[in-house]
């Protein structure tokens, strides 16, 4: 992508609306745009971010056996009605009518609908276990939007929603959730702890929220410091194993670990004092089993092995992608501007003109650039006639894992500089071996 066409309206100044480090950058980068409180327009280069990130969340929900698939934004009242909780949700919920004076809402969630798909096609136990997902737009009318898509009106999510004839198979469907979770967070970039979760209006009682320790996080939460430590589950683990992902499930609830709403302050005071951590977290996903409570009501049933019908028992499984985006952020920063993990880079590298229009400076930037693109790389040219100075300064803003500057000093020499975001180290070398880096 070459800089002097691409869309990335940087902003010099600070936005003064801006309260936490990576609203105020998401919006200094260009990311993001509100259109109305608590609505965003993600801009190119956040879309950008905000795909790799679905794109890790989808491969690891693959892997961990879920199917995808795609609901609508909008519902019909009725399903509401059904599991009883149109009335209940409150005004969280945005209800609308539509054209023949029919009462629709914009989905905070999907249990209802998914139940109403699983129930029109699956009768039978040998058709379980299932689990389906999308990633999709949800809308809840919160009271305090705030911190820019960290806590938004509209927003994105994941949601999974698993289907077992027994109780005991919806425990190894959570597992398998719980697993992918870990193996997910880290992928990004993050080292989320799961914690016992108060679960609201979605129900059950079995929950875990996956936490990520940062200052700015809305929640308090008590926990032992060892979960910083613990290993994740690998790429080659099986999610048919009933025993293994139990094993990971036991290891990783074995300390204690909790958000404020399940607090217990005896139980954590048993933590050695050395052992104990109290923070503030941002809540990224938050996994639910709940048996039950919609397909009773919604007759959701199949027919199990013993000729007669069960109402099947059902978990549902939340990420928030667009909460993601800025929680790296936040977990990765610093003064001059974000440092992104190279997972979910928009860019894998920035190639930075420091002379445009001077031939030798074009010439080896367009070599690279083409070398680059051709071995598969995301790459940004900066090819504007903005001064040397505003470059670096984008270029760190923006957070681009690696830089290869080319400067006319450098350059008459066959040489460029590489430098690396995050530690800031510089390195000459000749154009072919900054090429080389990325190519071998
Ligand atoms: N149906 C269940 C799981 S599929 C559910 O709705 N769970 S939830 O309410 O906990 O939301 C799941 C995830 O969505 C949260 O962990 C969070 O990452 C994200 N999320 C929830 N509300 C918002 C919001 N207002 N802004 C941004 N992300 C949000």
């Amino acid at each position: 992508m070459r800089l002097s066409r691409y869309f990335m309206p940087i902003l010099k100044e600070n936005p003064k609306e801006a309260e936490i480090v990576s609203h105020r950058l998401m919006l200094r980068a260009g990311m993001i745009r509100q259109q109305s409180q608590g609505i965003y327009s993600w801009l190119p280069l956040g879309k950008r971010v905000l795909d790799k990130v679905n794109a890790i969340i989808r491969e690891e929900q693959n892997r961990a056996g879920a199917i995808e698939l795609s609901m609508p934004t909008l519902q019909s009242a009725e399903l509401w009605q059904e599991s009883g909780r149109y009335d209940a949700y409150g005004k969280e919920m945005l209800r609308i009518k539509d054209r023949q004076d029919r009462p629709m809402l914009y989905g905070p969630t999907n249990e209802e609908m998914v139940t109403d798909i699983f129930r029109s096609a699956v009768k039978s136990y040998k058709d379980l276990p299932l689990n389906l997902y999308h990633i999709q737009l949800k809308f809840r009318d919160e009271i305090r939007p705030r911190f820019g898509t960290m806590r938004s009106r509209e927003f994105m999510m994941k949601d999974a929603y698993s289907f077992d004839l027994t109780r005991e198979g919806a425990e190894h469907s959570y597992n398998k959730m719980f697993a992918a979770y870990l193996r997910t967070f880290d992928r990004l970039g993050l080292r989320a702890i799961p914690m016992r979760a108060d679960t609201g209006p979605i129900g059950g009682n079995l929950s875990h929220e996956f936490i990520i320790l940062a200052d700015t996080g809305e929640s308090e939460v008590f926990c032992h410091k060892d979960f910083v430590g613990f290993d994740i589950p690998g790429e080659n683990t099986d999610f048919d194993s009933v025993e293994g992902l139990k094993a990971i499930f036991d290891k990783w609830t074995s300390l204690y670990a909790a958000t404020s709403e399940m607090h217990d302050e005896a139980a954590f005071n048993a933590v050695p004092e050395g052992d104990r951590l109290s923070a503030r977290g941002i809540e990224v996903g938050h996994i639910f089993y709940f048996g039950t409570k919609y397909s009773e009501p919604m007759g959701a049933k199949v027919q199990g092995p013993d000729g007669k019908e069960h109402f099947v028992h059902m978990g549902s499984y939340g990420i928030g992608p667009t909460r993601l985006v800025p929680a790296i952020i936040e977990a990765s920063h610093d003064d001059n501007g974000i440092i992104w993990p190279a997972s979910v880079a928009p860019f894998d590298v920035v190639v930075i003109n420091m002379k445009v229009g001077d031939e030798a400076c074009d010439d080896t930037c367009e070599l690279i650039y083409a070398a680059l693109k051709k071995a598969g790389k995301d790459v940004l040219y900066d090819d504007t006639d903005d001064r040397a100075g505003t470059k670096f300064a984008t270029a760190d803003l923006i957070g681009v894992p690696v830089q290869i500057i080319a400067g006319p000093r450098a350059v008459a020499n066959g040489e460029v500089e590489v430098k690396d975001r995050k530690t800031g180290a510089r390195e000459t070398m000749t154009i072919e071996a900054a090429i080389n880096r990325f190519v071998a």
